[in-house]
């Protein structure tokens, strides 16, 4: 299966230095966290409107934590699959390695991966709205809810980016340094239509980068990416990282 391309792509990673990887929740698919979008995704069942945005959070707190409490259920009982591994095991890998997540399950860290770029927060985490301060929180269920500042007394929400909210624009900024100075730009397991995150394959593109697609199905971003793999994201990375160790294991023989 593509076993061409496979080949060849790792003949360029052979010799890259400067490698960056976005990922998005088809990558804790196989972990068996649910998608957004697609026939099985979380907005078939729920409105987004209605659970991830500031105004429903205003309206219905309760009910936004209910559902966040929910995911974090789910969420804590997923391990870290192939993909995720196999992200960690690059971060050694390359000279330079990027990794930047849409995701909020926290599983690239639980993988082994340092210091992933969230873009879209952590489930894991709190926020109070009224003095910022952030707080990890593994408590699952949560035993109050919705949870209120140990601070202020006001309530806390999850540490997330909801639609129509800003991301943190040092995060931000940092994210689209790092695409648009590797040479290689992996996109793994995203639909790719939520901005500002799927602008960032057109940065790394635009300053000359191999894009590399993961996924599936076709996206947006299908018909400019140089390699477009179909299949799940954790059989094909663990595949080409094979691939990657063969390669390497005969150029250091022939220049032995
Ligand atoms: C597999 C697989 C396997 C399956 N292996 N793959 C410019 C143009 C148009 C609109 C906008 C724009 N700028 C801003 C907007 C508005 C909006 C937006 O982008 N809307 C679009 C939907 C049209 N963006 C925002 O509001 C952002 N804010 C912002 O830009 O502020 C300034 C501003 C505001 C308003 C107007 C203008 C400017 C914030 C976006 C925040 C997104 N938040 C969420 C929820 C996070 C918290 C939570 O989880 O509860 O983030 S929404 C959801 O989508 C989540 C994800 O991170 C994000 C992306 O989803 P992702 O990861 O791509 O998942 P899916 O499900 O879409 O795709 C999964 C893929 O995996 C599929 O393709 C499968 O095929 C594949 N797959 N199994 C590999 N085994």
């Amino acid at each position: 299966m593509n076993e061409d391309a496979l080949d060849e792509l790792a003949g360029v990673l052979v010799s890259a230095t400067r490698v960056a990887v976005l990922t998005g929740a088809g990558i804790s698919a196989e972990s068996g966290i649910p998608t957004f979008r697609g026939a099985q995704g979380l907005w078939k069942r729920f409105r987004a409107e209605e659970l991830a945005t500031p105004e429903a959070f205003d309206r219905d707190p309760r009910l936004v934590w209910e559902w966040y409490d929910w995911r974090r259920r789910l969420i804590a009982e997923a391990v870290p699959n192939e993909g995720h591994k196999t992200l960690a095991v690059w971060q050694k890998a390359f000279p330079s390695f990027s990794l930047i997540t849409q995701n909020i399950d926290g599983l690239h860290g639980l993988a082994g991966s340092a210091d992933p770029i969230e873009l879209h927060g952590n489930i894991w985490k709190t926020r109070c709205p009224f003095e910022g301060t952030v707080r990890e929180n593994r408590e699952v269920p949560l035993s109050e809810l919705p949870p209120r500042c140990p601070d202020c007394g006001r309530l806390l929400r999850p540490h997330v980016v909801w639609f129509g909210e800003s991301l943190d624009s040092r995060i931000l900024d940092e994210a689209f340094r790092r695409c648009s100075s590797c040479q290689v730009l992996f996109v793994v397991g995203t639909s790719a239509v939520v901005h500002p995150a799927a602008a960032l394959p057109q940065a790394a593109a635009e300053a000359g980068a191999v894009i590399v697609e993961v996924n599936p199905e076709p996206t947006p971003l299908s018909r400019t990416a140089d390699f477009c793999f179909r299949e799940p994201s954790g059989r094909m990375l663990s595949r080409l990282d094979r691939r990657l160790e063969a390669r390497r294991r005969s150029s250091a023989r022939r220049t032995r």
